[in-house]
C-alpha cells in the first residue's frame, strides 16, 4: 500500500516491506513499518501512529476534497481525515498541494495531487475540470465509498460532475457530502457570478453539513436550498492543544513577565486585523504587554504600518504562518478575534483548548462557542472600546484570568475531536448504505 503519491517520490518494494521516500521537504523521510527515520540527522525513529491500524468491519474508503492551505476549512478537513484514518478508515485526500496539516505518516492515508496542465490558450487553467477528472480517477481506481467535499466552491460542483461521470461509466452512485464552512456561503458564494452553480451543487449533494447553527441559517437565508442542512460543529484535538507553556519561549517573547495577547488568521479584511492592533494599543497604554500576530495575508503590510503609527511596533511580533500553534498558544493569555464574520471560529476554539481567553465579536457563530463573561468576552463588530476594556480588566485581575482560562478549556472539551468524529462516521454510514459498502 502506498501512502503519499506526490510527484518526485519513489515507491520501492523490498520484499514485503514498502519504503516510500519523499524528497519534497528539507529532510529526507523514509517510512518503514509505520516508523519514520529522518535520514537528514535525527537518529531516533519517531513512531507516528501508536494506535493499531486494523480496519474495523465498518471501515470505509473516503475521499476528502479541501483547500490545502492554512484556512480553517482545510485545517478541519485534514484533521478529520487523519482522525478517520486512525479509526481504521481508508482516507484519500484530493487536493492541488499537500495539505499543511497532513504532516504524519499513516498507512491508511493516501494523497492524490490535482495537476492542472496549462496551455497557451488558457488565461485561466480549468482547475475544476482537472479536479473532477482526478475525483473520477480516484473513485474508480480506489473504489471509494463516498466523497466528502469541504468548502462549496468549486468542490461541490466538481463533485457533482464526477458523480455523473462515474454513474455513466459504471452505474455506481457515489454519495457526495458537502460541508459548508463560511465564506463559501456568506461572501464568495453569494456573488451573482457563482450563486446559481453554488445553489445547484449544494442541492445535488446527498448530504449537506454546516459548521454552526448560524451558518446553517445563513445558508437557508441566502440560497434556495431544498434539503436539510445538518450542523456538525468544528472540533479540536484537546490533547494536542492542552500543553504546558514552555518557559524559555515565554521568556523570549515576554522577558519581564508581560501579558501576552495573540491573534491568528489569514489577514483578510473579514478578520478586521486593524481592530486587533487598536485593542492592543489600548491595553499597552495601561500595562506592559506583547502581541503575537500569527499568519499572513493581504492586510499585513497595512497592519504593520498601523502598529508603527500607533507607536507599539516594538511590542508586536509578526510570526508568519506557523504549524506549531499549540506551543505559541500555550504561552498566550488572551486571543483576539474581532472578525466581521466567523461561521464558527476554529482558531478561537484551538486557543480555548490551549487555555487562552477569547475576546471576540458576537458575529456569526462565535457566540455558539464563546460564552459571554464565562469562557471569554464578546462585543459588537467594530466596538474596539468594549473589547479593549474587557482585555484590560481581565489582565489586571490574575484570579479572574485563571478562572476564565479554565472555563475556556472546559468549553473546548465539549468540541473535542472524540465527540465529533463519531458524528461524521454515523453520517457516512447512513449514505454508504445507498449501495453496499466494502
Ligand atoms: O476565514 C478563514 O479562516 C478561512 C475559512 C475557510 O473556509 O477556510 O474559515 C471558515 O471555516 C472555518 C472552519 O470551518 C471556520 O471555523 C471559520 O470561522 C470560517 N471563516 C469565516 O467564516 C470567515
Amino acid at each position: 500500500m502506498c501512502c503519499l503519491s506526490k510527484q518526485g517520490e519513489r515507491n520501492l518494494p523490498i520484499g514485503e516491506i514498502i519504503v516510500t521516500c519523499a524528497t519534497n521537504r528539507f529532510d529526507v523521510w523514509c517510512l518503514k513499518f509505520g516508523v519514520i527515520w529522518n535520514l537528514a540527522g535525527l537518529n531516533a525513529p519517531k513512531i507516528l501512529n501508536p494506535k493499531p491500524q486494523t480496519p474495523n468491519q465498518e471501515s470505509m474508503r473516503i475521499g476528502i476534497v479541501c483547500y490545502p492551505t492554512f484556512g480553517g476549512s482545510g485545517v478541519l478537513a485534514t484533521e478529520l481525515g487523519k482522525a478517520l484514518a486512525d479509526e481504521g478508515h481508508e482516507v484519500h485526500f484530493i487536493t492541488y498541494q499537500q495539505p499543511v496539516r497532513l504532516n504524519v505518516f499513516n498507512a491508511n492515508i493516501f494523497y492524490h495531487e490535482v495537476r492542472v496542465p496549462t496551455y497557451p490558450l488558457f488565461d485561466y487553467p480549468p482547475y475544476e475540470v482537472a479536479l473532477a477528472s482526478t475525483m473520477v480517477d480516484v473513485i474508480m481506481n480506489h473504489d471509494l465509498d463516498l466523497l466528502h467535499v469541504h468548502y462549496a466552491i468549486p468542490h461541490a460542483s466538481a463533485a457533482y460532475m464526477a458523480k455523473q461521470i462515474v454513474k455513466q461509466k459504471n452505474g455506481r452512485n457515489i454519495p457526495v457530502i458537502t460541508t459548508l464552512h463560511g465564506t463559501d456561503i456568506t461572501l464568495v458564494g453569494k456573488d451573482k457570478t457563482y450563486e446559481p452553480v453554488v445553489t445547484f451543487s449544494i442541492n445535488e449533494s446527498d448530504a449537506i453539513t454546516a459548521v454552526s447553527q448560524n451558518l446553517r441559517d445563513e445558508t437557508f437565508k441566502s440560497f434556495a436550498i431544498r434539503k436539510e442542512i445538518e450542523v456538525i460543529y468544528n472540533f479540536v484535538d484537546v490533547t494536542r492543544f492542552n500543553k504546558k507553556p514552555i518557559d524559555a519561549f515565554r521568556k523570549v517573547i515576554a522577558p519581564h513577565g508581560e501579558k501576552i495577547l495573540i491573534h491568528a488568521s489569514n489577514f483578510r479584511k473579514v478578520k478586521r486585523v486593524d481592530d486587533v492592533v487598536k485593542i492592543f494599543a489600548a491595553v499597552r497604554k495601561e500595562m506592559p504587554a506583547k502581541l503575537l500576530m500569527v499568519g499572513d495575508g493581504p492586510e499585513r503590510p497595512a497592519i504593520e504600518e498601523l502598529a508603527r503609527d500607533l507607536g507599539i511596533d516594538e511590542d508586536v511580533r509578526f510570526l508568519g504562518k506557523q504549524e506549531q500553534m499549540e506551543d505559541i498558544l500555550a504561552v498566550s493569555d488572551v486571543f483576539l478575534l474581532p472578525s466581521e464574520y466567523e461561521s464558527f471560529g476554529l482558531a478561537a476554539l484551538e486557543a480555548m483548548a490551549a487555555r487562552a481567553v477569547v475576546i471576540s465579536t458576537n458575529a456569526g457563530g462565535l457566540a455558539e462557542i464563546n460564552v459571554q463573561h464565562e469562557t471569554g468576552f464578546l462585543a459588537n463588530v467594530g466596538d474596539v472600546s468594549a473589547m479593549s476594556s474587557f482585555a484590560i480588566d481581565l489582565l489586571r485581575d490574575e484570579a479572574k484570568l485563571e478562572i476564565m482560562k479554565e472555563a475556556a478549556y472546559q468549553q473546548a472539551c465539549r468540541f473535542d475531536i472524540k465527540n465529533i468524529i463519531p458524528v461524521y462516521e454515523k453520517l457516512y454510514s447512513r449514505f454508504c448504505r445507498m449501495e453496499p459498502c466494502k
